[in-house]
C-alpha cells in the first residue's frame, strides 16, 4: 500500500530547515479560512510568516490541498485560503481521511495543524486560541479535539489561552486530567484571549523562552507523550475592556443556542458573530495577540 508521502507534503524549505535541526514554527489555517474576514486573514498570515522569521525561525503555515497534508504554504496557498474563506473545509482529526483520500482542501485546526507538525518534525507551533470544554458542554458533550491532541501529540502550542466562548475552568480541568501542562508566560493568571485576566491560574508561571523551551526537553526526555500549552497574555495596550467583550460573547453564545448552531459550526460562528458585534474592535485585538505569540514561539523554538 502506499505510505505516508501519498498524503504528506512538506516544503522544501521547511524540510531543509527541520533537517538541519534549525528552529522552525508551524501556523494554522483555520484562522485564515474560518477565523478572519478576507483581506485582513491573508494580510494576517503572511505578516506573521515575516515575524516568526524576523525572530530568527522559519513559518511553516499547515493546510490541505488537493488531497495532500502541506506543511510549508506558499503565499499563493495562503491567498487562496482567505480568499475561499468558509468554503474551505474547516479539517480536524475525524475529517482527514476522507478530505485526503478524496483529494480535498482543508483549513487546519490546531488538532490537525498539531498532526502536520508531529509528521514533518516540527515541535512548537503558535496560534490565537485553542478549542476547549465549551459551556454547557456538561449536556453537549461539545469538547475540542484540540484538548484530546494536546494529550497525545508531542508539539508545543503558544495561544494567547482560550476565549470565554469556552468554560475556561472545565478546559483546564480536562487539561489536567490529560496531562498537559499549563503554562502562563510571564503570569500567573490565564489568559482569556481578548484579555489578559480570567481569574484562573496556571499551573506554572515560566518568564523565559528557555524555561519554556527547558520544560518541554524534560516533557520530551522522559517519553511523556502530548504537548504543553503556552500561553500568552495580550499586550495590555491591545486588550479589550473585560466587562465589554464578556457580555458581548454571553450575548453571542445565546444567540448560537436560539440558533441551534452545533457542531464544527459552533466556534466559527461565535468568532464571526462577536467579530460583527465589536465593530471589528475584537478582530484588532486577535490579530496583534496572534503577532505577540508568533514572536514568542519563534524564540521558544530557537531556544529549543
Ligand atoms: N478559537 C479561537 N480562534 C480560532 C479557533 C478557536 O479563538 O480560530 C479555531 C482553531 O482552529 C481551533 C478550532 O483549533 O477553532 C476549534 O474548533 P472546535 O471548537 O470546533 O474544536
Ligand atoms: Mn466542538
Amino acid at each position: 500500500m502506499n505510505g505516508i508521502k501519498q498524503f504528506l507534503s512538506v516544503s522544501d524549505e521547511v524540510r531543509a530547515a527541520v533537517e538541519a535541526g534549525k528552529p522552525v514554527v508551524a501556523l494554522e489555517s483555520t484562522i485564515i479560512s474560518h477565523g478572519m474576514p478576507y483581506p485582513k486573514n491573508v494580510e494576517t498570515a503572511l505578516n506573521v510568516e515575516n515575524i516568526v522569521r524576523e525572530n530568527g525561525a522559519v513559518p511553516a503555515t499547515v493546510c490541505i490541498l488537493g488531497g495532500k497534508l502541506r506543511v510549508g504554504a506558499s503565499r499563493d496557498d495562503i491567498e487562496y485560503l482567505g480568499k475561499t474563506g468558509l468554503n474551505v473545509p474547516k479539517a480536524s482529526r475525524r475529517d482527514l481521511p476522507v478530505l485526503l483520500s478524496k483529494g480535498m482542501d482543508g483549513a487546519t485546526t490546531v488538532t490537525t495543524t498539531m498532526i502536520g507538525a508531529a509528521l514533518a518534525g516540527i515541535k512548537v507551533f503558535a496560534t490565537g486560541g485553542v478549542g476547549g470544554v465549551h459551556r454547557g458542554a456538561e449536556v453537549t458533550m461539545d469538547i475540542s479535539a484540540d484538548l484530546e491532541e494536546l494529550a497525545q501529540t508531542d508539539v508545543m502550542v503558544v495561544c494567547a489561552g482560550c476565549k470565554s466562548i469556552l468554560d475556561l475552568k472545565l478546559t483546564l480541568e480536562y487539561l489536567e486530567t490529560k496531562g498537559v501542562p499549563v503554562i502562563g508566560y510571564g503570569t500567573e493568571e490565564l489568559p482569556a484571549f481578548y484579555t489578559d485576566r480570567s481569574g484562573l491560574k496556571v499551573d506554572y508561571r515560566l518568564d523565559t523562552p528557555e524555561e519554556v523551551a527547558a520544560a518541554f526537553r524534560a516533557k520530551l526526555a522522559l517519553g511523556l507523550k502530548g504537548g504543553m500549552l503556552v500561553t500568552n497574555p495580550i499586550p495590555k495596550q491591545y486588550a479589550m475592556d473585560p466587562d465589554e467583550i464578556n457580555a458581548t460573547i454571553e450575548q453571542a453564545v445565546k444567540d448560537a443556542d436560539s440558533l441551534g448552531i452545533r457542531g464544527k459550526a459552533l466556534t466559527p460562528y461565535l468568532l464571526d458573530h462577536i467579530q460583527k458585534m465589536t465593530g471589528g474592535r475584537s478582530l484588532e485585538s486577535n490579530i496583534r495577540l496572534v503577532y505577540n505569540n508568533a514572536a514568542l514561539a519563534a524564540k521558544i523554538a530557537c531556544a529549543l
